[in-house]
């Protein structure tokens, strides 16, 4: 169907875009099966750390003393303060409201026992299905750590993820904290030595291989410091140099670099405690340069590195940049980063992945982002028919199941999971 006026473009756009079906690249989020690992539920949703961070600018209690709360006291008090006391403006609050919408309750009743009420009525799996239709999201790449004890007992039982689920071999110990994390390799049979040569080399390499053949990761991944280098004499630049590059680029997945967090900054605060400072691009673009055969997915913390890393982009075909990270993924930047990428990359970008920790959030998350998405493409594709280019809603189809979906998958090399167009 030819597209032949604004209105008509503005109505198959948002169609096309909210009814897009979404592969969410990266969240923390876990198969159903691997248990309470698994969060969901409004308290879960309402101490997200992103709330945390927020309700101790208001709260009158100390830190500590809020983390000697339970979770629905905790919950209680983000409520009161966040919702009740102050409007829920911020974007974590007003996803929140998003998600209680999306399960058809009425957050005008600001009723928390009523929406505890809710989710109380549900289980695991059937929440889980419930959310991926809402959301319209087919696929979950997790967040897998080797190094947290409580996941890592989950694959060492042998358990494997739903077929919607899938892992991504997450190994910030290994990277940011070698000099810990050799001697948990230690004890569990890896013979790394003090120093770094070809046993070690061997060691680190065997166990990478083996939680490959364990997970089947579609990518690996780490965060890096804003003070990220490379090649650089350090364990970190070691480990990428002789392990992670040969062993990504061997198995043909790629090696994602999320760039640009200064790790508790505050550590009273937790997982919030964490902050951004920009990075210098100099190792990324070293990397693109120098290891060709490797592909990267990258995305970055700070507002200032954006526009620098849509432009290494168009140098180098095997990068693919990906989402509105965390201190990005609010409207303000995820309009200026979009249309950065529109204008530069064109469709050939995923312009956005979830984060999502708790499974309710991936209704908000992709509720606020198709918006604001949708927004953009119209202006863009109006600019189009403005020069008297032609438009098939198909094109637009094509061009939107790209960004949500096929370009993730044919960029790992798995085009058999692609949408078929
Ligand atoms: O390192 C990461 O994957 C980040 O996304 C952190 O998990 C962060 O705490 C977060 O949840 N951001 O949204
Ligand atoms: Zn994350």
């Amino acid at each position: 169907m030819k597209i032949t006026n604004y209105d008509s473009l503005v109505e198959t756009v948002k169609e096309v875009v909210q009814n897009q079906r979404v592969t969410d690249m990266h969240t923390h989020l876990y198969s159903p099966n691997f248990g309470d690992i698994l969060l969901w539920d409004i308290d879960e949703l309402l101490t997200y750390h992103y709330l945390v961070a927020e309700v101790m600018r208001w709260s009158d209690l100390s830190v500590e003393e809020f983390w000697k709360l339970s979770k629905q006291e905790q919950a209680d008090h983000i409520w009161q303060k966040l919702f009740v006391e102050h409007s829920p403006v911020s974007e974590a609050c007003r996803g929140v409201l998003t998600c209680l919408k999306g399960f058809g309750l009425d957050p005008s009743t600001r009723s928390l026992e009523s929406y505890r009420e809710y989710f109380a009525s549900k289980t695991s799996e059937q929440h889980v299905d419930k959310v991926l239709e809402l959301a319209k999201v087919d696929h979950v790449v997790m967040t897998n750590d080797p190094f947290d004890d409580i996941e890592r007992e989950v694959w060492l039982s042998g358990v494997k993820p739903n077929e919607r689920f899938h892992a991504a071999l997450r190994i910030d110990p290994l990277l940011n904290d070698y000099t810990n994390a050799k001697k948990r390799l230690v004890e569990w049979g890896y013979k790394v030595e003090e120093e770094w040569n070809e046993q070690s080399v061997n060691e680190v390499k065997r166990f990478l291989s083996d939680w490959m053949d364990r997970m089947n990761p579609l990518y690996m991944a780490v965060s890096l410091p804003p003070s990220f280098a490379f090649p650089e004499d350090s364990d970190r630049g070691r480990i990428i140099k002789d392990c992670i590059l040969p062993l990504c680029e061997q198995a043909g997945i790629p090696f994602a670099m999320m760039i640009g967090v200064k790790k508790r900054v505050n550590p009273s605060l937790g997982d919030a405690g964490d902050y951004v400072g920009k990075a210098g691009m100099e190792g990324v673009e070293y990397l693109l340069a120098n290891y060709p055969n490797n592909k990267f997915f990258c995305t970055m913390l700070a507002r200032e590195n954006q526009h620098e890393l849509v432009v290494l982009a168009r140098k180098f075909r095997n990068l693919m940049v990906f989402g509105c990270w965390w201190f990005t993924n609010n409207p303000v930047l995820i309009n200026e980063m979009t249309r950065m990428r529109l204008e530069m990359l064109g469709t050939s970008m995923i312009p956005q992945h979830s984060d999502a920790r708790v499974l309710d959030q991936l209704i908000y998350k992709w509720d606020h982002s198709k918006e604001i998405i949708a927004t953009i493409l119209i202006e863009k594709y109006n600019d189009l028919l403005k020069t008297g280019w032609e438009l098939e809603r198909s094109e637009i189809e094509r061009d939107v199941a790209d960004m949500f979906y096929n370009n993730f998958w044919e960029f790992i090399g798995k085009k058999e999971l692609a949408l078929t167009k």
